[in-house]
């Protein structure tokens, strides 16, 4: 049988055994199949993993506890499980040439709440720490808590701010890290949209944070490690990249030497299923002197490790460190650079006026629109984007006045520059011919245009299909 055969065959045949118990969930699978091969997504943070990736998270691995480590577990039985983590973890350290992995956080908000809580243990001076450190927890008095909580509170930590691109997890008030920090912002410049490094630095002196953190979400520039490095030592931070969205970019070694987070940060964390294709998860990457406190991530910060997600972590790594996959992190940022520069071309405004990375952030207030009216016009039409606050942003962290774009999943998919203008074009027209509504919500377009460009868009797909070696029937 074919590989291609195979894919059909296993595909077919799991949906088969859910059907058998619960047909609405088959049927579930079965449309956002349907739903994905449909739309032109330029959400900037997904992609589209491998069958071989799908695969492996569908699997009795899912039925086994494992807090612990490789070989240190609190279950007995898990040789099976420390075979897939260490293999993840080995992958990662070949592939990002780090000195550790730690793969068992579930998504990126653990990977960074494991880092963060790594970087306190082994930065604050904290006898109740030792203490609790040396102790069960559940031994530990409502004393010792108040102490360690007195101890461990109120740290610094200096990020990007939310309307230049940073992320939540970054010490902002809706996540836990805008609690357990203290936290102060560094911008990109209001003109130019770019991170003023003298400004970093000018931050990072008065305030004196004990975690400098940088990565983004919705920047689309290079970040220079090295000079990031180099402001954290000044101030004695420890440095921290959240490489989530351009992971795909290191793997595939786009981004090198000053723009490679890996050699620069004391600690970098990602996802694993944005540019870097794998299972929706997460992942620390850590110098020696912190591997200690980062292999405590279970169960100090997490619930049981995944092992059906490492297995998959691991298939997605190994298929990273394929010659291959550096060909496709390039074509991302080549496709990028052509959907922006057709944007440009045809009068849209980009925040940096452009693009070096997988996304591109659109300013919508030059049409008349919130980034939630054009986000919802643009899907009535068979684009899926999503709304983002801009610098500066007139309508808050709701409305925006941003669209957010990205190329990792059309990539995937085999779009070339030559269909990331046309693109640009179908993403022009749609902005052009909406109207703002009564609300920052509403707006008007015809369903006449809606409708012919929601045509073009999937004129465009029909070259490229999705899951070419699956036919559901
Ligand atoms: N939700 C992700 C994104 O869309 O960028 C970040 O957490």
């Amino acid at each position: 049988m074919s590989l291609l055969n195979a894919e059909s065959t296993a595909f077919r045949a799991a949906l088969e055994v859910v059907r058998a118990v619960e047909p609405r969930v088959a049927d579930a699978i079965g449309a956002e199949l349907t739903d994905q091969r449909a739309s032109l997504k330029l959400i900037a943070s997904e992609n589209y993993a491998s069958p071989a990736v799908l695969l492996a998270m569908g699997n009795w691995l899912s039925d086994k506890y494992a807090e612990g480590t490789v070989g240190r577990r609190f279950y007995a039985g898990c040789r099976n499980v420390d075979t897939v983590e260490a293999l993840a973890a080995e992958h990662a350290r070949e592939l990002f040439g780090a000195a550790h992995a730690y793969v068992q956080p579930h998504s990126g908000i653990d990977a960074n709440l494991v880092a963060y809580w790594a970087i306190l243990a082994d930065r604050v001076e904290a006898p109740a720490l030792k203490r609790a450190q040396a102790r069960q927890l559940n031994d530990l008095t409502e004393a010792d808590w108040f102490e360690l909580r007195r101890e461990l509170g109120n740290q610094r930590m200096l990020g990007m701010s939310l309307d230049s691109g940073g992320h939540l997890t970054h010490g902002f008030r809706p996540n836990i890290s805008g609690k357990m920090f203290d936290q102060r912002s560094y911008g990109a410049d209001p003109e130019t949209g770019l991170i003023d490094y003298p400004a970093v630095r000018e931050a990072a002196r008065e305030f004196r944070p004990l975690i400098l953190v940088a990565g983004y979400s919705a920047y689309p520039r290079k970040v220079n490690f090295r000079i990031m490095r180099e402001i954290a030592d000044e101030v004695g931070a420890t440095f921290m990249v959240d490489m989530a969205h351009f992971a795909g970019l290191v793997a595939g070694k786009v981004f090198t030497g000053d723009f490679d987070p890996v050699p620069h940060a004391h600690i970098v964390t990602t996802t694993t299923h944005k540019s870097l294709r794998g299972p929706r998860g997460g992942m620390v990457l850590c110098q020696p002197e912190l591997a200690d406190q980062v292999d405590r991530g279970c169960p100090m910060v997490l619930g049981g490790p995944l092992p059906q997600l490492m297995a998959a972590k691991a298939v997605a790594l190994a298929e990273a460190r394929r010659p291959d996959f550096q060909e496709y992190a390039q074509r991302v940022v080549d496709n990028a650079r052509a959907l922006a520069e057709g944007l440009v071309r045809r009068g849209v405004r980009l925040v940096t006026g452009g693009t070096d990375n997988h996304l591109a952030l659109l300013d919508v207030d030059g049409f008349g629109l919130t980034g939630r009216q054009a986000e919802q016009a643009l899907l009535d039409s068979g684009i899926v984007t999503n709304r983002n606050s801009i610098p500066r942003d007139p309508n808050g962290a709701w409305y925006t006045s941003g669209i957010r774009v990205g190329t990792p999943a059309l990539t995937t998919r085999g779009f070339g520059p030559e269909q990331m203008d046309e693109t640009a074009g179908l993403i022009h027209t749609v902005l052009s011919q909406t109207r703002p509504g009564t609300s920052k919500a509403r707006y008007q377009l015809d369903p006449a245009v809606a409708d012919r460009v929601a045509k073009q868009a999937a004129e465009l797909l029909a070259d490229f299909p999705l899951y070419a070696g699956i036919d559901l029937g």
